[in-house]
């Protein structure tokens, strides 16, 4: 496989102006007759360079003459003296086999229904096209099947018995091409846009899951009116269509007007769905939905600029998220992944940039890095040059690039062009990878309160020397009976060392730095565990109330693990009385009771130059588990009545109470050999509540009977046996994890084909990290084997998921000897997919 830089890029040798696709619908022998206007590039003339990957090609024609061409596994190229100067019509027919295609790119089906993916690079599949996303043209399909919906992007034109024929007015890169045809059932609605404009709305299911579509056209219809109100875009076509699949590699996908969603990302009912699903299918749904301007109206150059619809549409869903719920509740989830996912990733050898500057299978470069730390970025920008220019740099940058295909510079031109701000440093976060250390010294003297910053970051693969880079540190400053004095201000750091001076203050106060985590930095501080307890009591920001009560527990976790020092007193009273403060939103108090997780336990460790033992950290983990059980033994019971939220609705105040009630039901199981957890699975109507007592007892060790009833109940439903499949693997004791995992791949339910089951079994192996790191070795070899089983399958999902040893550097000689003989092996496999041998070569490193 080729690697591919984007110093090299260069524009198409033809533009294209229309695409009519025909597509005649069969399982193993579909044909696909394409008619596709091109012009010549004036400026980069040369032949036709079409893509085209196991396609079997029946004809080609250019002008509707035969024209010599030549063919290869991956193009077909028609040299430019066999092609008229000006623009010309090129027709080919193709037959591809949707059926067999497993890899879930191009056209496939999925329990019977035909769908597609395209991005990447998925339409070269489908039929000879230039599959890159600044070639952008307009499409008219037409389907025919026996099917009765077949649907494409755009509004339906003209249908008839057997076809139906589709037109996208706005130009697209193939990436955004979709169809769908299956026996579906739509859940319908309208929007009237703020321009007057009439759209109908269907989600399309299959027959069972009519009544799991409620919630999420709510959301669809709340987005739209986000859209509009905050940024000023409208929807721009007559109807909008989601369809639900089943099988599918990503969360859902963002074509134009017919966005496609893993099933698991868009149904959802209080009895089969918990809470986080509903949030989740919020989000993504708020999030494809947006794309439609940044990503859909304006795209990406080339695929080296994901992050700039990537990066910027996270950032607005999570903008949407935080006004749907709590600000403070979201920030707090978003810094949690980003710390479990992207500081993980810049910490390793996967380490790369937000802006890559190389790839050899761009599937692999969709990252925490590209998606999350993009989104920070857009954050910081706006905090750097505030409210009322972000939104005026935004706007300049939608009427400038509407209908453009463009790059990060052009992006941060808008911004510069409305502040007169020259952001090159800025910018400089596109192109450096790895976290910044933060640290921070306080001096006082008289009345005066100076901060010294020093920010560093360590090499990351391929780039040893590091810059500084432009922080915005936002600070507040709390006096020492509580109060206020300094309100939040934002520092901006552009120096490796720089320090900062409050003057005028009466007596020395208390800093909260980087509140509201205004940028991503990994912030080291000495503090003593007093200071921490007092800015858990009086700190006015929540993200930093709840970070030092993060800190407190690390802390005591760490001292525990490292020389057994029993939990510290400061930590179990703060925490207690944060628990017991009834004025805390019940969200915000379930997110400080939970303790770090095991994995942010291990690079806690590692950062402090300690080798992380695995089993140390889940035993010490458990350990402090049931000291919270004992210390709060009086709390427990009342704070579970009353957090109670009554029937069910899935809002933020209902959620917030029950996540509260179920991190409570957790310690209380330790407490009262699971009656209540027991009492509540069976009586319960919702399935926050079911797998939240479920999970209760299993991490207690019981639950076994449950476990079958829930089975009972539920095998029908494969959402829900998801959850069963990941509940089992997800709590299990460390040595008992690959075992259960392994007989669970036994199971007549089990289907290594569908990516949902396959990682609800192995994510949750890997997420298990006693168990993943269990000292025999056999989950490393487990998940290696059937890495090794899916990658002629499903190459993306298993590149992906080869991910779950990127830490292994961090652990003892005898776990890295083993982890390494597995990816060596998996390396070995004869014929293993160019996405696997990229990722794994890199996590070798
Ligand atoms: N833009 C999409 C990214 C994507 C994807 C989605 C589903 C399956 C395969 C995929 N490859 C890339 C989803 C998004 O970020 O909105
Ligand atoms: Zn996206």
């Amino acid at each position: 496989p080729q690697t591919i830089f984007l110093k090299d890029y260069a524009e198409p040798h033809h533009w294209v102006e229309t695409a009519h696709l025909t597509f005649k619908l069969s399982p193993r022998a579909t044909l696909v007759v394409s008619k596709i206007a091109f012009k010549p590039n004036a400026n980069n003339l040369g032949d036709l360079i079409l893509n085209g990957e196991q396609l079997r090609l029946v004809s080609v024609q250019i002008n509707g003459a035969d024209v010599p061409y030549e063919t290869t596994d991956t193009h077909l190229t028609i040299k430019q003296s066999d092609l008229p100067q000006e623009p010309f019509t090129f027709e080919a027919t193709v037959e591809i086999s949707p059926e067999t295609n497993t890899a879930l790119e191009g056209l496939y089906m999925s329990s019977g229904m035909y769908c597609t993916q395209c991005e990447a690079e998925g339409f070269r599949k489908i039929t000879y096209y230039p599959d890159r996303p600044d070639v952008m043209g307009v499409f008219t399909v037409r389907v025919e099947s026996d099917l009765p919906v077949m649907l494409s992007n755009g509004n339906p034109q003209a249908s008839g018995d057997g076809w139906a024929e589709w037109h996208d007015p706005w130009p697209k890169p193939a990436y955004l091409f979709a169809l769908v045809a299956g026996d579906l059932i739509a859940h319908s609605d309208h929007f009237t846009t703020i321009e007057g404009n009439h759209v109908d709305l269907n989600i399309y299911v299959r027959k069972g899951d009519e009544d799991k579509c409620a919630f999420g056209m709510g959301a669809l219809i709340d987005s739209m009116i986000w859209d509009e109100r905050v940024y000023g875009r409208a929807y721009d076509l007559d109807i909008f269509n989601i369809v639900a699949v089943d099988d599918f590699n990503m969360g859902a996908m963002e074509n134009k007007g017919l966005n496609i969603f893993n099933s698991s990302c868009v149904l959802a009912s209080p009895e089969t769905s918990t809470d986080a699903t509903f949030e989740r299918v919020e989000g993504i749904i708020a999030h494809e939905y947006f794309h439609n301007w940044t990503g859909n109206r304006i795209t990406c150059r080339d695929w080296f600029q994901l992050c700039l619809k990537e990066g910027l549409t996270v950032y607005r869903d999570q903008m949407f998220s935080g006004d749907m719920r709590s600000h403070a509740v979201k920030r707090i989830e978003e810094v949690l992944q980003l710390r479990a996912r992207q500081f993980r990733e810049d910490n390793g050898p996967l380490a790369h940039n937000v802006r890559p500057e190389s790839f050899v299978e761009i599937n692999n470069f969709y990252t925490a890095t590209v998606y999350e730390k993009g989104a920070e970025i857009i954050g910081m920008l706006r905090r750097l040059i505030g409210d009322e220019a972000y939104y005026k740099g935004c706007n300049l940058y939608f009427d400038r690039h509407d209908g453009q295909a463009v790059t990060i510079e052009e992006w941060i031109k808008a911004f510069e062009d409305v502040t007169g701000r020259d952001l090159t440093h800025f910018k400089q976060w596109y192109s450096q990878a790895g976290t910044p250390r933060l640290s921070v010294t306080e001096d006082w003297a008289d009345t005066t309160l100076t901060l010294t910053f020093t920010q560093t970051t360590p090499a990351t693969p391929g780039q040893d020397v590091k810059k500084p880079q432009v922080l915005p540190i936002m600070v507040g400053l709390i006096a020492p009976n509580g109060d206020e004095v300094v309100p939040s201000t934002v520092l901006e750091m552009t120096e490796t060392t720089q320090s900062f001076t409050f003057e005028d203050l009466t007596e020395r106060p208390i800093a909260s730095i980087l509140r509201d985590f205004s940028a991503p930095v990994i912030l080291q501080r000495e503090m003593t565990a007093k200071t921490r307890a007092f800015l858990l009591a009086h700190d006015t920001d929540p993200f930093n109330t709840w970070e030092m009560g993060r800190m407190l527990a690390k802390d005591t976790l760490v001292a525990m693990i490292i020389d057994g020092t029993p939990p510290a007193r400061d930590y179990l009273d703060a925490l207690k009385s944060m628990l017991s403060d009834d004025s805390k939103d019940p969200a915000f108090r379930a997110l400080c009771l939970a303790l770090p997780s095991q994995d942010d336990i291990a690079q806690t460790l590692t950062d402090a130059g300690v080798t992380p033992d695995p089993m140390a950290i889940y035993e010490q983990r458990e350990e402090l588990r049931h000291t919270l059980a004992t210390e709060f033994k009086d709390i427990l019971p009342g704070l579970y009545a009353a957090n109670d939220a009554g029937a069910f609705k899935p809002d933020a105040q209902g959620s917030g109470k029950r996540s509260l009630r179920m991190s409570v039901l957790a310690l209380l199981t330790l407490n009262d050999g699971g009656k209540a957890a027991q009492t509540l699975f069976e009586t319960s109507d919702n399935m926050t509540e079911q797998a939240g007592a479920l999970t209760a007892l299993l991490s207690a060790g019981t639950g076994q009977e449950e476990l079958a009833s829930f089975y009972a109940q539920w095998f029908h439903d494969r959402l829900v046996m998801d959850k069963w499949f990941m509940m089992q693997v997800a709590s299990a004791a460390p040595l008992d994890a690959a075992r259960i995992a392994s007989m669970l791949t036994e199971h007549a339910d089990f289907d290594m084909k569908n990516p949902n089951r396959f990682r609800a079994v192995f994510g949750a192996l890997h997420g298990n990290h006693g168990g993943f790191h269990a000292p025999d070795g056999a989950a490393y070899k487990l998940l290696a084997d059937w890495l090794i089983k899916l990658d002629p399958l499903n190459p993306q999902t298993t590149a992906r998921m080869c991910g779950a040893f990127e830490t292994w550097k961090r652990y003892d000689a005898d776990r890295q000897g083993m982890i390494k003989d597995q990816l060596n092996r998996i390396l070995a496999t004869p014929n293993l997919s160019g996405d696997t041998t990229e990722m794994v070569t890199r996590i070798l490193g």
